[in-house]
Order: C-alpha cells, then sequence, then structure tokens
C-alpha cells in the first residue's frame, strides 16, 4: 500500500518565492498484496502536502529543486515503509469501500510529480489595457500576477467611466459606467504602483437579420353576388379570403376574414356602364409587406343573357350561344337577341360570354 501523488496544474511558482505546498494534493491508493496498482481499493483520503495530515507516512524530497532558478523540476513523494496509520473514508468510494476508519501500511513507493519554478514577473497586472463594452452587468476583468506575499489596492481614475465591481484573490472585476477612457491604478503593499487603461466602448446593438418576408393571400370564397344590374352598389356578402405573412420575425395572420376586413379598392366598379371590373383586395401592415389579389364583377344591362328572347335566362341561352359562337352559320339571332348576347358588354360574341351566363345561371 501507498501514495501517489498528483501536483494541481496552474499554479503560479516563482523563482524566489516559497513554494506553497498547499497546492500539492495527495491521495492514497490501495496496492494489492502481489504489489500492482490496484485502482479498485482506492481509499479516498485526498489532502494537501502542506496539512500535517498524514506526516509521519511521507516525505517529500525537493533535493533536484533549484529555487534560485526557473525550470521544470521533479519532486518526489516517498512512503515511510511500514508506518502504520489511519486513514478516513468519508462516504462509500467510488471503487466499493464503504466509510469508515482504516489502518493502512505503507509500503515501499514513490511518485514523481514535477514542479515548475518560473522567473518572478516585472508587473502586478497581467496587461497594461482592457476595452470593456458598456452594459448592464460587470464585463472586465483584470488579472494579476500570483504573488502571495503582497496586497494590493485599487483605484479608478475617473469613477464615472468604469467603477470596481469586486476584488478576488487575484484580480479586480469591472463594471463599465459611461463610455470613456480611464486607468485603473494597483497598489501594492511592497510600494509598488502600476497602471492599466481602461477603455469603456459604448454598445452596439447587434444588427439583426430577419428571414425573407413571405405573404400567402388568397380567396376562399367569391362574394355570392357577382353579377349586377345596372344601379345595384356593390356586394361583398360571402366573400372571404385568407392571409398570413411572415416578415422581420413576425407572423401576422389574418385567419379568414370577409372582404371587409382587408383594404378594397373598387374604384374601377362602374353601376352606370355595363362591362367587367376588377375588385382588388390587398392584405398588408405597413412598412412589412402588401399583397393584392383581385377578382371580376360584371354589371349586364337589362335583359342580358336572354339569347332567345324568351324573356328568362336559362340554359338554352348558353346553348344558343355556344352554338353561334362556334360558327354555326345556321343560326341567326335577332339584333335585341345578339344584344342580350353579348353579356360583358365587350362588343364581341366569345365563349367568355357563354361561361358568364352559365355562371349567372349556377349564381357563380
Ligand atoms: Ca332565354
Ligand atoms: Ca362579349
Amino acid at each position: 500500500m501507498g501514495f501517489v501523488a498528483n501536483l494541481s496544474s496552474g499554479i503560479d511558482c516563482y523563482v524566489g518565492d516559497e513554494i506553497d505546498w498547499t497546492s500539492f494534493r495527495l491521495g492514497l491508493w490501495v496496492f494489492d498484496p502481489i504489489g500492482e496498482f490496484y485502482r479498485s481499493d482506492m481509499i479516498e483520503a485526498q489532502f494537501s502536502a502542506a496539512s500535517e495530515r498524514y506526516a509521519p507516512c511521507f516525505t517529500l524530497d525537493t533535493s533536484e529543486v533549484d529555487f534560485t532558478k526557473a525550470g521544470e523540476y521533479p519532486v518526489y513523494i516517498r512512503t515511510n515503509p511500514d508506518v502504520i496509520h489511519e486513514f478516513e473514508q468519508i462516504g462509500k468510494s467510488l471503487y466499493g469501500l464503504n466509510s469508515g476508519i482504516y489502518r493502512v501500511k505503507m509500503a515501499e513507493h514513490e511518485s514523481k510529480v514535477m514542479l515548475s519554478l518560473r522567473e518572478k514577473p516585472t508587473t502586478l497586472f497581467r496587461k497594461d489595457s482592457l476595452n470593456i463594452v458598456l452594459n448592464s452587468y460587470p464585463s472586465g476583468y483584470v488579472g494579476l500576477y500570483n504573488f502571495s506575499d503582497l496586497e494590493f489596492s485599487f483605484e479608478i481614475a475617473n469613477p464615472e467611466i468604469v467603477k470596481i465591481d469586486r476584488i478576488v484573490e487575484n484580480g479586480v472585476y469591472l463594471w463599465g459606467l459611461s463610455a470613456g477612457t480611464t486607468t485603473l491604478t494597483v497598489t501594492a503593499s511592497d510600494g509598488r504602483t502600476e497602471e492599466c487603461t481602461i477603455t469603456v466602448e459604448p454598445y452596439v446593438e447587434p444588427e439583426t437579420t430577419y428571414e425573407p418576408t413571405s405573404v400567402s393571400f388568397q380567396i376562399v370564397s367569391l362574394p355570392d353576388k357577382l353579377t349586377y344590374e345596372i344601379g345595384e352598389e356593390l356586394d361583398f356578402t360571402g366573400g372571404y379570403a385568407e392571409g398570413y405573412a411572415h416578415a422581420q420575425g413576425i407572423w401576422f395572420d389574418a385567419f379568414t376574414q370577409p372582404f371587409t376586413h382587408y383594404r378594397i379598392d373598387s374604384s374601377d366598379f362602374d353601376n352606370t356602364k355595363p362591362g367587367v371590373y376588377e375588385i382588388r383586395l390587398t392584405f398588408e401592415e405597413e412598412c412589412y409587406f402588401s399583397e393584392t389579389i383581385s377578382y371580376e364583377v360584371i354589371v349586364v344591362r337589362p335583359g342580358a343573357g336572354d339569347v332567345d328572347e324568351d324573356s328568362e335566362v336559362s340554359i338554352s341561352d348558353a346553348i344558343l350561344l355556344a352554338r353561334v359562337t362556334t360558327e354555326d352559320k345556321s343560326i341567326e339571332l335577332t339584333p335585341a337577341g345578339r344584344e342580350n348576347a353579348d353579356f360583358d358588354s365587350d362588343g364581341r360574341l366569345t365563349v367568355q360570354d357563354v361561361v358568364r351566363i352559365l355562371r349567372k345561371i349556377a349564381k357563380l
């Protein structure tokens, strides 16, 4: 049974400083009887080399370290063989041992860790300038080298630009209060002072990028009335349209709404004059999107559609007109029948007139 040791990384050991042995973490491991390293019986006794705990059990050998010169040096941790000591396992160990006191006899064992000894820094601050962004929370940190033998105090030249949020062991957290430049001064207990330039930059809102605008707008059902007699007013009853849009990250959803929910442009419509007129609907949100769709209504003269002049508009009128428009020369319409047949009043007899007469019959 015996020790292995591990050295925590990232500790500042400087030439001329006393080594901080609290950073040397040691752990007890148990070997099986034939001497193989056997993790599953580890007792989780971890402690620092600086503590007096278990001191009789091991020796720290730093004889190869030259404390006057920067470099990487081995440090040896050796067990003191045959020493019997009690170790406490607190809680059940990862490796299955129950909590309790274990009497462990030291076997002969040596561990090596590397000690990194560095030249003592010539400055206190790790950097001589810092840019921070004006923000609603502390956003800057200036670190110091690890001088365990010194005490520090800090001062901001212009406290309207930066304030000290809090001081920690080896540094200071800063909070930018307004845009500008000032200095942070550190004074060490040995009389040294040093300055770090702090620049607070204004906060710039990041540019937001949006998905391309997409708009969908369509008629769900046309109004009941699409054919008008002279003098009749427009009637949108029964007309529904559905619109939704995604623009600048926002959803606009009109669902299915009556035509009157949208902007209606019926400026072309003239109920004093037979003809076909376009009515336009626009689904829009100012600055975001605008989408327009249209449909047709027709204003007819009295008698329109009554091709055979029997005083009603019926399927036989449509059939008769269909034959005329396919140039069945045997059919002759009277001047009044011909006028009635030009349902859309465009001066021609076409299949469009047939279709519009059929729509009127079907009340479409
Ligand atoms: Ca008729
Ligand atoms: Ca026509």
